[in-house]
């Protein structure tokens, strides 16, 4: 920009743009107006409103995913407050949201002031204070001078450790003169690596294959932050082993590529996957979470003594661990290295379960609607599942090359998915965007499809309407698991208002959905949602199966001390 004076709000908006965002997301309020003005005027990036502040943040989660980085600006405390699940999830996922509130003037920060969107005390500091539990650097701006070190450190360090970083900017400090900001490179360079360290982990890893008879690799949904899948693949086919991905990191590898053997989930795996990675000698885990929903209530994961665990930023070896490098350096040091061998991944590949069509008149059901769905998704499609079935029915489905699936399996709050796959819409445009969401899920965050509409964003919604919470009535049953029914579709017209091109439609049985799939790919200027009308107790048997051990070890008694 040319104007004359520059400012803190024009210093952020700069940065912004040159890491490589082309929109903010954000909510007014009085505490961050003239900051949105700041950013308007600089404009290195378009500004996308949002509903309310827990969408805005789910919506800068999930541009972060299809983007590798999201910034979203709120106002003081009623604004920053509702977003904090949203970025907890940014911290769960490891995806860097530059989550950005407005303050208190500077004049009223020791003051003895009481200020209205408070909790009525005098101190402004508790925000910072409880955002940075989320976040891996919080800054509150103290002054024009510092704001340019400030704001650097905060985005830097979000990008390096793949996390959400706190930026608060006082309201009067958005529009004060600041210096303008110097080439990016400081704020994108990786951490040089460790060589010594690097090059002792390569050197073990190389010698634990070597040791090893029947080598899987188990990928897992932290991979996301390598930001492609090259290094993996060149890994596998160095290595020559079979490929397996834990249920967070379904497409983390191409499941059209040879070595691929399905999804490992314990009982619930695919392909045989379960058999191959417990039967191995060296599991080479990529960036797992084994936390109780992967490992089935605790029942399985890969044995620890037979287990090369490469972490983000640490890799754990034969009773050793070396740190100093992130992943993405380990894998492709080791793809370069590795010792060759017979391929374990070369035995026949078990051809995938294939769901039989239905009669296109007989009632809608789970499988047809997973069946549907699945021919729907292309090389260029991403598949946002919803905690739910919809988690259970997107792993099963098979997936050519280049589709996409992404899921929050670790932060695991359920409404996050609609503001989620907006978010990914926005930041990678020419893709296909597909969502399937339950019920429960989506009367959480429902109206950020008005901004899908508002942002004319065809994203196409399977909102999968079976009366109730079904994954928590397969954990745990009771009255708090049946909702009120909504008309689903019928709500499209209410955001429309006469002036959108969204699309509600129904599908009671396969002939229905079809029709309706062939008019959401040809509704381009908004969303289309079709809502599936399916059984109460229709659902996947992963789920039935996967619910009973999850309840299982929810209820295993206190220990005795
Ligand atoms: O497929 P289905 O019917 O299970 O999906 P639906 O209808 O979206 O139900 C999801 C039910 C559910 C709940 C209520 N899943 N997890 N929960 C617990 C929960 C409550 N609140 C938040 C914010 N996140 C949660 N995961």
């Amino acid at each position: 920009m040319t104007t004359e004076k520059f400012t803190v709000g024009h210093y952020l908006s700069a940065r912004l743009g040159q890491i490589g965002l082309k929109d903010h997301l954000a909510v007014a309020g009085d505490f961050n107006l003239v900051l949105l003005d700041q950013l308007l005027e600089e404009g290195s990036t378009r500004q996308i409103y949002s509903c309310n502040e827990l969408n805005c943040g789910y919506t800068a989660e999930g541009y972060a995913r299809a983007n590798g980085a999201a910034a979203m600006i709120v106002t003081f405390n009623v604004g920053a407050l509702s977003a904090v699940n949203a970025i907890g999830s940014a911290y769960a996922e490891s995806l860097p949201v530059i989550f950005i509130s407005g303050g208190p003037n500077t004049n009223d920060q020791g003051s003895g002031h009481i200020l209205h969107h408070t909790i009525g005390t005098t101190n402004y500091g508790y925000q910072m204070e409880m955002v940075s539990h989320v976040t891996c650097a919080a800054e509150v701006i103290q002054s024009a001078e510092n704001a340019p070190a400030q704001i650097d450190h905060a985005i830097r360090t979000a990008l390096r450790l793949r996390k959400p970083a706190y930026i608060e900017i006082p309201c009067n400090l958005a529009s004060a003169p600041c210096m303008r900001p110097g080439p990016v490179s400081s704020l994108l360079a990786e951490a040089t690596p460790d060589r010594v360290s690097l090059d002792a982990a390569v050197k073990a890893a190389g010698e634990f294959l070597s040791a090893r008879e029947k080598v899987v690799i188990l990928v897992g949904s932290r991979v996301r932050t390598l930001g492609s899948l090259e290094p993996i693949v060149a890994l596998a086919e160095r290595v020559g082993c079979a490929v397996t991905v834990m249920g967070a990191a379904k497409s983390f590898f191409p499941e059209d590529h040879p070595l691929f053997r399905g999804v490992y989930w314990g009982e619930i795996s695919t392909m045989g996957a379960q058999e191959l990675v417990e039967s191995a000698d060296g599991v080479i885990c990529l960036a797992p979470i084994f936390n109780d929903y992967a490992t089935v209530g605790w029942q399985s994961r890969p044995k620890p003594e037979d287990t090369l665990l490469a972490d983000l930023n640490e890799v754990t070896v034969d009773g050793r661990s070396y740190a100093g490098f992130h992943l993405g350096a380990f894998v492709s040091a080791l793809a370069e290295s590795a010792p060759r061998r017979p391929a374990t991944g070369q035995t026949a590949k078990p051809a995938p379960d294939v769901i039989p069509a239905s009669k296109p008149d007989a009632a809608l059901t789970n499988d047809e609607m997973a069946r549907q769905i699945n021919a729907l998704v292309d090389g260029n499609t991403t598949l946002t599942a919803e905690t739910g079935d919809s988690w259970f029915n997107a792993v099963r489905m098979n997936l050519p090359g280049g589709a996409k699936v992404e899921s929050e399996m670790q932060w695991g709050s359920i409404g996050w998915s609609v503001p989620a796959a907006l978010g990914g819409a926005y930041a990678a445009p020419d893709r296909r965007h597909v969502l399937m969401v339950g019920d429960g899920s989506f009367q959480l965050t429902a109206q950020e499809v008005a901004q899908m509409v508002r942002y004319e964003v065809p994203v196409i919604i399977f909102l999968v309407n079976n009366r109730g919470y079904v994954i928590e009535i397969k954990i745990h049953d009771g009255p708090y698991n049946y909702i009120k029914n909504w008309d689903y579709a019928g709500l499209i017209d209410a955001f429309n208002a006469g002036e959108g091109h969204g699309l509600g439609l129904h599908a009671h049985n396969g002939a229905e959905l079809a029709e309706a799939i062939e008019k959401a790919k040809a509704n381009t200027r908004g969303p289309t949602l079709i809502e599936c009308h399916i059984g109460q107790t229709d659902c996947t048997d992963m789920l039935v199966r996967w619910g009973k051990k999850v309840a299982a070890a929810n209820s295993r008694p206190p220990a005795k001390a």
